[in-house]
């Protein structure tokens, strides 16, 4: 009745920004994310106490949190009551995507705890009723998610790339990503050209993701970033997720590109910016993000696996 599950948090190359369904969290354009080792969750899942409770990095959880665990468990079709635990190696509510991690370890920690055998894409498909992104870092590694689940679909040992996290300003971003990508998709006049790209880009993503040709999948991905912002920032009213630093670092990479490193910018709905790039060439784009006006601190990542139970 009581167990315990990991999971690393993911940074998207084709960006998930908008539902087709509010209520299941199914995307309207597929997406594809590498789990990154610096950002791992742990969760424990003990069920059979009086009530529901939800304990974040020693707080307790908000309502809204704790409704969204309790709807992961109800689908996984566990009644009894849970007390739910959970730890994060990265500083949290900075915006470093800890609700894919979370919600990844919750679904694996609640259906062990359970005594539940379930699928991988079964697994997937429950953490993503608690977050859409939580669907990829269940199965972890290079992950694609089009519909109902995720999947992996390269090792974390197939490119051994480096994913340099600029943080680029402290505490909660104001506008939260549910809300976010809600207002594009009614508001932005650019959102259905966005889903479009998206559904062009995961494709391409994928046969350079084969190819390991880091030049110009990075100029993909920082492409489909910046239209993912572009959608926000046309909506009404706009979402604007950058800080200065967050050009800073735009601007940095475009400077080491001319001379001649490959490293590349995606942002996810807050101002931090993750530079893609060679294990060689790590040290001088994290050195680089570094001296940047405003950025805090730079946490270099490279690819992880998936969520999982722990002794
Ligand atoms: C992504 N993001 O693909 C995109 C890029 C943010 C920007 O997935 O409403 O927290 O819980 O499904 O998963 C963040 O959105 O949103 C996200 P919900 P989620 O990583």
């Amino acid at each position: 009745m009581k167990a315990t599950a990991t999971a690393h948090a993911n940074i998207a190359l084709v960006k998930y920004w908008g539902k087709r369904d509010d209520a299941l969290l199914l995307p309207q354009a597929g997406s594809l994310s590498i789990a990154l080792d610096k950002l791992l969750t742990t969760t424990t899942v003990e069920l059979g106490s009086a009530q529901d409770s939800l304990e974040l990095d020693g707080k307790p959880a908000t309502a809204g949190e704790l409704q969204r665990a309790r709807a992961l468990l109800d689908a996984a079709g566990i009644r009894e009551r849970a007390r739910i635990v959970s730890k994060n190696d990265f500083p949290t509510g900075a915006g470093l995507a800890s609700s894919a991690s979370g919600f990844a370890a919750l679904a694996v920690a609640a259906c062990a705890a359970a005594g539940q055998k379930r699928s991988l894409e079964e697994l997937s498909a429950l953490a993503r009723l608690g977050s859409g992104s939580a669907s990829r870092s269940v199965p972890g590694g290079w992950a694609a998610w089009e519909g109902e689940f995720a999947r992996q679909v390269f090792a974390p040992s197939h490119w051994d790339l480096r994913f340099c996290i600029a943080v680029c300003a402290l505490g909660p971003k104001a506008v939260g990503s549910r809300d976010g990508m809600r207002a594009s998709r009614e508001s932005s006049p650019y959102h259905a050209v966005w889903i479009e790209q998206c559904r062009r880009d995961l494709p391409r993503a994928l046969e350079l993701l084969a190819a390991r040709d880091l030049a110009v999948l990075g100029a993909l991905a920082e492409r489909n970033a910046l239209m993912m912002h572009a959608d926000a920032l046309a909506a009404d009213p706009p979402l604007l997720y950058w800080e200065p630093a967050t050009v800073g670092c735009l601007h940095e990479l475009r400077r080491l590109r001319e001379s001649g490193v490959s490293a590349f910018g995606t942002i996810d709905a807050g101002p931090h910016v993750v530079a893609l790039c060679a294990p060689a060439d790590a040290k001088q784009v994290e050195t680089r993000l570094r001296s940047v006006s405003g950025v805090r601190d730079v946490i270099v990542c490279a690819p992880a696996g998936g969520a999982r139970v722990v002794p």
